[in-house]
């Protein structure tokens, strides 16, 4: 027997217990224990029923996914093991809890039984890493709970609560408390049944009227293969083909579906994220012995938009927070923005009333600043501006307890100035929280020069317990994201001053998968705030000697376009509708004859994608270089789940390697020759460089 997998025989009932930590996830040791135990007993013939259980917070959340990177499924395949389960002569019952995934969940489905904790969440996450399940999930699950309901799971990869799935027939029943004394009981009644008429493969099993029109729909809607819709597409092709065909001809057609799936970009992509978002908490060279300093309450300082966005991200996961401005009408506006942000959600059925109640009452205000003194975290959320950011740290320097951490939510300026007025510069770092703050689940934590190695790890733990995506990054204009961002937009702007209109430009990255192009996106956060990055980089004397750099935001700004808030800037709008305007074509027009900028009429989308993200990407690599980022899945983080960039494209790292970083480099050059490089903006960087080698 394995440390992995064990059995044990209650009198007369058989107990498998699965320990794998920390998920459960079935590598290939578990399945190999699993399928000598269930040859075994199945030999042996000892048993009445059969409990299939998993230590540990959870049953098992799906395959190893670090095994896809084969060519193949290492052996034994689950779904041999599946069909020794299905040929017990005695029930074998499913004891689930925790968060029951994927490959975990069609381990279930081959039990004749499945009871569970109330807790238990039950879901197909494959789409989500651009596959569909590969081991009978999709020729099971519509046996078992019908088309419709299996394709809302298996092709949304939305896991549902224990007691959904009861109603669903998913579930034979559900428990409060004691699982493994009830799934012992459960067991006992089961005894000896006859177990043929719940082996799901033998379900017959027809689309029912109007199914096959579902099916159609939900592949209308999809996105196509090469734009992230291979994974759900597969879903649903494999859901219609359970009704089409046999039941193993069904199976196989999974299992090559879903080794193509596994094998693409796409999912490769994807599974970079999933690995990359959970490395990026990970500091490197901590000592093991650190030490985390107590985080039990929070102070913010301002409560203008990001003030509140903060406020609220605590008060949702149970943190009482003290939101503190010295204006009154300041903190009476916050209350009421608090009060309505919590009031839509419950008008659209995303928490009860009395969630909002209790998170409301969670977020208490405070003129007076000492009122922050025992906080064990103050964030600083004040105006855009050094000298007043310095002012504020230098106050609580002074006023805030020894051993409290003090965080500013500055999107650009230099942390190590801010430490540096504190007095305190140990105790201090970046908490740069992107808006809406209490929706965006990305958080830039930005390490000073003098940062201590336990104010860093407290953060990043901290940040996961609120929800975020927390990502280190070292002191630089911008950081990480911002940083990056510059030469996207930059370019943007002469793709523009050079005869594309905004929505052609957006719309060449929207199709390259961008949730939203860069013009729009200025229009949504706002000119103004666009504009104002740019005076902060000439203050910050990082401006390039360029005089057409950044003009069209500043042109945009002075004529009081400042976007969506005042219904019109790259486009005008109709509500939240932008509409291309031909009225601000003569602003760009002017300013290309000022500058001497020819205008073209042969910019195709292709040139777009490219002269936008090239930079950007280039940046990245500057960035790794100078090591304000730990590693390329920090920066690949920060892009997909702060700027919209397209998860199956893996992030701008990721995406530079699928492009073959010699073939990146090599583009990048002969746009420096084509378009100059007088300011450095086509430069390759050293590393990329060193692959043309
Ligand atoms: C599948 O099942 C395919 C089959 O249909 C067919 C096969 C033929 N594999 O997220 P956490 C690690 S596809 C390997 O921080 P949480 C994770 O990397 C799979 N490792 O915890 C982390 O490691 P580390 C379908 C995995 O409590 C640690 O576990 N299933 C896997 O916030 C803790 O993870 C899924 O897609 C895995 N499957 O959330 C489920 N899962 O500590 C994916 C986790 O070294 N997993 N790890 O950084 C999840 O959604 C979450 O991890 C879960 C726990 C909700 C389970």
């Amino acid at each position: 027997m394995s440390e992995l997998v064990s059995y044990t025989n209650d009198d007369g009932i058989g107990i498998i217990t699965i320990d794998n930590p920390p998920v459960n996830a079935s590598s290939q040791p578990v399945r190999q224990a699993l399928a000598a135990i269930l040859a075994s007993m199945k030999q042996a013939g000892d048993v009445k029923a059969v409990l299939l259980r998993c230590a540990g917070r959870t049953f098992m959340a799906g395959a190893d996914i670090r095994e896809f990177d084969g060519a193949d499924i290492p052996l034994p395949d689950p779904n041999e093991i599946h069909a020794l389960l299905e040929s017990l002569p005695v029930p074998a019952i499913a004891v689930l809890h925790g968060t029951v995934l994927g490959g975990g969940l069609e381990l279930a489905l081959a039990c004749h039984y499945r009871v569970a904790l109330r807790s238990t969440r039950l879901g197909m996450p494959e789409v989500t890493l651009g596959l569909l399940p590969g081991a009978g999930g999709t020729q099971r699950l519509p046996r078992l709970i019908g088309v419709s309901e299996a394709l809302d799971m298996i092709a949304t990869g939305k896991a549902v609560s224990a007691d959904r799935a009861l109603r669903m027939g998913l579930l034979d029943d559900v428990f409060d408390a004691d699982l493994d004394a009830q799934a012992l009981a459960f067991a006992r009644l089961a005894a000896h049944k006859d177990v043929a008429a719940r082996v799901l493969r033998y379900r017959s099993f027809d689309l029912e009227q109007g199914e096959a029109l579902v099916l159609e729909k939900w592949l209308e809607r999809l996105p196509p293969e090469d734009k992230g819709g291979r994974g759900s597409r597969a879903c649903v092709l494999a859901i219609k083909m359970a009704a089409e065909l046999p039941f193993d001809e069904g199976l196989e057609f999974e299992r090559r579906s879903f080794l193509k799936c596994k094998a693409s970009t796409e999912s490769k992509a994807l599974r970079h994220a999933f690995f990359s978002e959970r490395e990026a908490s990970r500091i490197p060279n901590l000592p093991d012995d650190l030490m985390l300093r107590p985080m039990t309450s929070v102070g913010i300082v301002g409560a203008g938009t990001m003030g509140v966005g903060i406020a609220m991200s605590f008060a949702n996961a149970g943190m009482p927070v003290i939101l503190q401005d010295l204006s009154a009408e300041t903190l009476a506006r916050a209350t009421e923005a608090i009060r309505t942000t919590y009031g839509a959600a419950v008008d659209k059925g995303r928490i009860s009333a009395q969630d909002a109640e209790s998170r409301r009452g969670l977020v208490r205000t405070a003129t007076d600043d000492m009122q922050l003194a025992q906080c064990d975290l103050i964030i600083e959320a004040a105006f855009e501006s050094l000298g007043i950011k310095q002012r504020i740290f230098e106050r609580l320097g002074k006023i805030a307890k020894p051993g409290a951490i003090l965080a500013s939510n500055t999107s650009s300026l230099d942390v190590n100035k801010l430490a540096d007025a504190s007095g305190r510069p140990a105790d201090v770092l970046g908490m740069h929280f992107f808006s809406p703050a209490n929706i965006m689940r990305l958080l830039e934590v930005v390490r000073a020069d003098l940062t201590a190695p336990d104010v860093l790890a407290t953060v990043m733990r901290l940040a996961k317990r609120i929800g975020k995506v927390p990502v280190v990054s070292g002191v630089c204009f911008g950081f990480i994201g911002n940083r990056m961002l510059e030469g996207y937009l930059r370019e943007a702007e002469f793709l523009i001053l050079e005869g594309a209109s905004p929505a052609f430009i957006d719309e060449a990255l929207e199709d390259f998968g961008m949730a939203m192009g860069p013009c729009r996106m200025i229009d949504m956060a706002g000119v103004d705030v666009a504009a104002k990055v740019v005076i902060e980089q000439k203050k910050a004397n990082i401006l390039p000697e360029d005089p057409t750099y950044r003009v069209v935001v500043q042109a945009l700004h002075d004529a009081g376009r400042f976007g969506q808030k005042t219904a019109c800037g790259y486009y005008r709008y109709e509500g939240r509708k932008p509409v291309e305007d031909t009225d601000v074509t003569p602003i760009f027009v002017e300013l290309a004859r000022v500058h001497g900028i020819q205008r073209r009429t042969d910019i195709t989308a292709r040139e777009v994608v490219q002269r936008c993200l090239y930079p950007l990407i280039a940046e990245g690599y500057r960035i790794l270089e100078e090591g304000i980022a730990y590693r390329p899945g920090d920066i690949d983080v920060v892009w997909l789940s702060g700027y919209g960039f397209p998860a199956y494209r893996g992030g701008p790292m990721f995406y530079a390697q699928t492009l073959g970083e010699a073939e990146l480099a090599g583009r990048i050059a002969s746009y420096a020759e084509t378009r100059g490089n007088l300011f450095g903006y086509w430069t390759v960087p050293e590393s990329l460089q060193r692959a043309r080698r």
